[in-house]
């Protein structure tokens, strides 16, 4: 008995020697004294040893440092619990992770995507260009006298290093750099961003997007203009969508047109979106002004063609019901995730 009652005072002490830090120790520790090969077993097979008028006292001290040492245990688990460290078992480093939201296409994107897709059908290639332009591009080569308006520093941004530099007012400046590249016929499509020294307000912005055509080969003709726009209109608005061309003035075109689509909205009857006269003008075209192909040493004797020139915007807000233009650039993504992931 005195043999066992040393016994246990020397496993009090390693009890509460023994180091716990983490969770992992703490398993340590059940293994250690509680475990089926543990420290209490052990110690508890010493009762059938101990004489039986004895075995009462004995039991009763087992028990007490039974129950200590499952204290002790509680609270090593209590305490490593929330003290878990990385190396921790417990993580599983083979599990896949967590999904990420996707992103949506913006709804300038989602239009323009659609308008060149149309134009891809029909043997159209994009082209790119810098959004800092040089005034010839911009201006001088699409026959824009120098005393046009649209030179005016009210109407361009000029780059104030170097005064020959504009932010483009048009993608023209693209067709410019393509011509020039002198590989004909070229059936072109110039999506980008343009600039124009303008106050912001909900239905105009200092930036904004255009998509501009341009088709140049020998024998174009005004009469494939129409037919190439009335397609565009067709896969765009619909079959029964009706066409109209009014004539209007570009320096860069001769003679020059601005385009009306039957209103898609009130087929006609009258609505605030053709402001009642059951037409909505959508781009502006023509035949490309013999000038601008002989400042990209084309011969306009052997060459014709045409070009045209849509806002992306316009045609997206009345598709998705925007009703302010700032949106498009405000990048709140209240407004950006309401529209779907993908095409
Ligand atoms: C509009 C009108 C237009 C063009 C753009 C063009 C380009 C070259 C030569 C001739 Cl390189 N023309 N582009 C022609 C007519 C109209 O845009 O209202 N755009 C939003």
């Amino acid at each position: 008995m005195e043999a066992l009652r040393q016994q246990l005072v020397q496993l009090r002490q390693e009890i509460d020697a023994f180091p716990v830090h983490d969770a992992i120790n703490t398993e340590d520790f059940r293994i250690r004294f509680l475990g089926t090969m543990g420290a209490l077993k052990t110690v508890m097979a010493e009762l059938k040893n101990v004489p039986p008028e004895q075995r009462k006292e004995a039991g009763q001290l087992l028990n007490e440092i039974k129950s200590y040492a499952e204290s002790v245990y509680q609270q090593h688990l209590d305490r490593t619990r929330t003290t878990t460290v990385e190396t921790s078992r417990t993580t599983d480093r083979s599990r896949s992770g967590s999904p990420q939201p996707i992103g949506s296409r913006h709804p300038v994107t989602r239009m323009k995507n659609e308008i060149v897709s149309i134009f891809q059908k029909l043997g159209f290639a994009v082209a790119e260009g810098p959004e800092i332009e040089d005034d010839w591009h911009n201006f001088g080569a699409l026959n824009l006298p120098a005393h046009h308006p649209a030179r005016d520093m009210q109407d361009t941004f000029y780059v104030q290093q170097n005064p020959d530099w504009v932010l483009r007012t048009h993608t023209s400046s693209v067709q410019i750099r393509e011509m020039e590249k002198g590989t004909l016929p070229l059936r072109l499509l110039m999506p980008g961003c343009v600039f124009r020294n303008e106050t912001i307000s909900a239905r105009s912005h200092c930036f904004f997007h255009q998509v501009e055509g341009l088709y140049i080969d020998e024998q174009v003709s005004f009469a494939d203009l129409k037919q190439t726009l009335y397609f565009f209109v067709q896969e765009m608005y619909g079959k029964d969508v009706q066409i109209r061309f009014r004539p209007s003035y570009f320096p860069f075109t001769e003679p020059s047109a601005e385009m009306d689509i039957s209103c898609f909205i009130c087929a006609g009857a009258g609505c605030p979106v053709c402001k009642k006269s059951g037409w909505v003008e959508i781009l502006g075209c023509g035949m490309v002004h013999p000038n601008v192909l002989r400042n990209c040493q084309i011969d306009p004797e052997k060459y014709t063609g045409f070009a045209f020139g849509m806002g992306v915007e316009r045609p997206a807000m009345l598709k998705y019901g925007v009703n302010d233009l700032r949106l498009f650039s405000e990048n709140d993504v209240r407004f950006l995730r309401q529209f779907p992931a993908v095409s």
